[in-house]
């Protein structure tokens, strides 16, 4: 079954979020550029490597970085239902600012390309994405104000994983659905719907540099994974990629734990909350999954700042609530 097809079954039913197409369209068809992209960058020129600047965390940009945000944007701009975007790659938001989009009813906030220093090394990223309507009146410009909206307003949100092959994972509400790209069409096919997360799994992913820096409760946990005590009798496999959509996913598919504490270098956490961290808590809630800050649900949080940070505990609801037991 196609993307369309199932959107359009699945709304059949619901009737909500009718004017959505539109924005998924154009997801779709910036992912399958970034996704061609990335399978020919080696072999292009100017695709590869460092871009030479930095965004506005201080992080070094990649030339795919910039490729992407400018496929997603074009392609947000182009839709007709998108009013503005905040994108990790740009220091403010974009009000598109025409007649069309300042009657659009959609924001979009997006990583375009998340786990961006595994782009030399032929190592799986991936674009993260997130959906609110706007809260300003139809007929102005988007405002800062339509992009601080806690996660729990988002009407959709997923992500793509640009890895073995290319899938789509989203949900609007109706189920977390998975979708694989077909290279010989260019069509998202649905091929892992109504996806559940299990309800515990034995693998762990954390940035284990970092287990001496960050609270001890931390340390006592991955400890406690790793001991012949633990509700297995045996150790977790550790997993992690340092692509966060690629930790995801297994955790989604298999069982799993993906853990980003605050660390001295990086105090609130080094996740952003508007298009890492809340896209992802809506497509585990949705799953049966848990996503926190390990003391609070990270869909709560009303939003400060565009490119907040917040620490990101994330998967099967048992090894949530089980790492934030070990929290004081
Ligand atoms: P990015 O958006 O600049 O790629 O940063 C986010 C990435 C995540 O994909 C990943 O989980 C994390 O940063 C890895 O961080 P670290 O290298 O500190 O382990
Ligand atoms: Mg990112």
């Amino acid at each position: 079954m196609t993307f369309h097809d199932l959107f359009a079954s699945k709304q059949k039913n619901s009737g909500s979020n009718q004017n959505l197409w539109p924005v998924l369209k154009a997801i779709t068809e910036a992912s399958v550029q970034v996704s061609d992209d990335l399978n020919r960058a080696a072999l292009l020129d100017n695709f590869l490597g460092a871009q030479g600047g930095k965004n506005v965390q201080g992080e070094e940009q990649q030339k795919l970085d910039v490729i992407a945000d400018v496929a997603f944007i074009n392609a947000f701009k182009n839709c007709g239902a998108v009013t503005g975007i905040g994108s990790e790659e740009n220091e403010d938001f974009l009000a598109f600012d025409t007649e069309k989009s300042n009657n659009a009813p959609y924001v979009v906030l997006f990583d375009p390309l998340d786990g961006s220093s595994n782009i030399d090394v032929n190592v799986s990223v991936g674009t993260i994405f997130s959906i609110y309507e706007r809260t300003s009146a139809l007929g102005s410009p988007a405002c800062l104000k339509d992009m601080l909206q806690p996660g729990n307003k988002q009407v959709a949100a997923g992500y793509v994983l640009y890895g073995t092959s290319t899938m789509l994972v989203i949900s609007w509400g109706a189920g977390v659905q998975g979708l694989t790209l077909d290279p010989s069409s260019n069509e998202f096919t649905l091929s892992h719907p109504d996806m559940k997360m299990p309800e515990k799994g034995r693998l762990y992913s954390m940035n284990e540099g970092n287990i001496k820096v960050c609270e001890s409760g931390i340390a006592d946990y991955i400890s406690y994974c790793q001991s012949d005590d633990n509700d297995y009798n045996g150790p977790y496999s550790g997993r992690y990629i340092g692509s966060l959509v690629a930790d995801f996913h297994r955790s989604l598919i298999k069982g799993g734990i993906y853990i980003y504490p605050d660390v001295p270098s990086a105090p609130k956490g080094r996740l952003r909350l508007l298009y890492e961290c809340n896209p992802l808590a809506y497509i585990a809630e949705h799953a049966g999954g848990l996503a926190t800050t390990g003391r609070k649900r990270i869909l709560d949080i009303e939003p400060e700042a565009l490119h907040e940070r917040a620490p990101f505990f994330i998967g099967s609801k048992n090894m949530v609530e089980k790492a934030m037991s070990f929290l004081s």
